[in-house]
């Protein structure tokens, strides 16, 4: 009797799952067949995605993966000393420590984080080895140190001569929590792609806002605020202020639009005027989304002048001033 029923409710559960991934496959498949024109693209923030795209395009232009190409050419940046919010080089917090967010999603859905990561150079990499090597979505601190320094990356110091004397200078003045960016103070590389298959994915990642507070950690890591991919529909990630993008979780808000059939541009718009609806103080700091979407079409938008945005399609390789809210004064 007691087995009879563990049957039915197999039997029951069964069921409900055929029809759940009945439902759920059908509109990728759709999706999938519609998309199979060759829309290649890879946009990411700020102009140090220039050199970042180029890693990424050479990928997706031979026949890559959209997964592969985000995490390589944000690579590029995470490497670059010169870059100054990403990696290697990038601005400490107030007390010296260069500590990094990163995540990545595929286009399966899957995903993976870290944050508040010290001594390792590339955080993308580590974040798809917890995508991928782990039940897990994020690890962070110590934690994610430790898993790091385990699956081979090598432990090094962050905080370049350069940095330290930004730092040191910044000590002596102690601006109030300064926590205004723009191209002067440009952070975060997001990027989003879709490959040739028409598959999409994304990468974020960051040394966070200059002189933060010890242990902070904005939105770069966390899936659906500065990173989103729903391989049915688009793609978004998120520079800026990152607690004003989580209050928000502005790459989902912008992914969820595009699946009610706005268009990323529009979407962009959408969740830029949803920030200044819903935060006073929303003229003291810059907020910028990018979005794709399966067509390979493309949007941007920003609170305020200055963001700018690499592109690489077929036809396109360049930097682009994104359309902005407010001018700058
Ligand atoms: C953060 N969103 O840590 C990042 C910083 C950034 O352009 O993107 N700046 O809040």
């Amino acid at each position: 009797m007691i087995n009879d029923k563990k049957n039915t409710r197999r039997i029951f559960i069964k069921n409900t799952t055929a029809i759940g991934i009945g439902i759920s496959i059908a509109p990728q498949l759709i999706a999938k067949s519609k998309t199979m024109k060759d829309n290649r693209i890879v946009i990411s923030t700020w102009r140090h995605g220039i050199l970042a795209n180029k890693a990424a395009w050479k990928i997706l232009k031979n026949n890559g993966k959209a997964l592969d190409a985000v995490e390589k050419g944000v690579m590029v940046t995470e490497a670059d000393p010169d870059c100054t919010s990403v990696g290697y080089g990038g601005m400490p917090d107030r007390e010296g420590n260069v500590t990094l967010d990163a995540c990545i999603m595929d286009e399966k859905g899957n995903c993976g984080a870290v944050s508040f990561l010290k001594n390792i150079k590339n955080a993308i990499a580590v974040a798809r080895k917890v995508m991928e090597e782990t039940p897990h979505i994020m690890l962070s601190g110590d934690g994610a140190l430790q898993f790091a320094l385990k699956k081979g990356f090598k432990k090094e110091n962050l905080l370049t001569d350069n940095s330290k004397k930004r730092w040191k200078q910044w000590l002596k003045n102690h601006p109030q929590d300064q926590m205004f960016i723009d191209q002067h103070n440009h952070d975060t590389i997001g990027m989003i792609a879709l490959d040739k298959d028409g598959n999409l994915s994304g990468s974020c990642t960051t040394s966070g806002l200059a002189w933060k507070y010890y242990g902070r950690v904005g939105d770069s890591p966390i899936i659906g605020s500065g990173l989103y991919v729903d391989n049915n529909h688009g793609a978004a990630c998120a520079t800026g202020k990152g607690e004003a993008v989580i209050k928000m979780v502005g790459s989902f808000l912008i992914v969820e639009l595009m699946r009610q059939g706005k268009t990323p541009q529009e979407a962009c718009e959408l969740a830029i005027q949803r920030i200044i609806k819903d935060q006073s103080d929303h003229k003291d700091f810059q907020v910028g989304f990018l979005a794709i979407n399966k067509k390979g079409e493309h949007g941007s938008f920003a609170i305020k002048e200055g963001f700018q945005y690499a592109i690489n399609t077929k036809e396109r390789e360049e930097l682009v001033d994104s359309k902005y809210v407010y001018k700058r004064n």
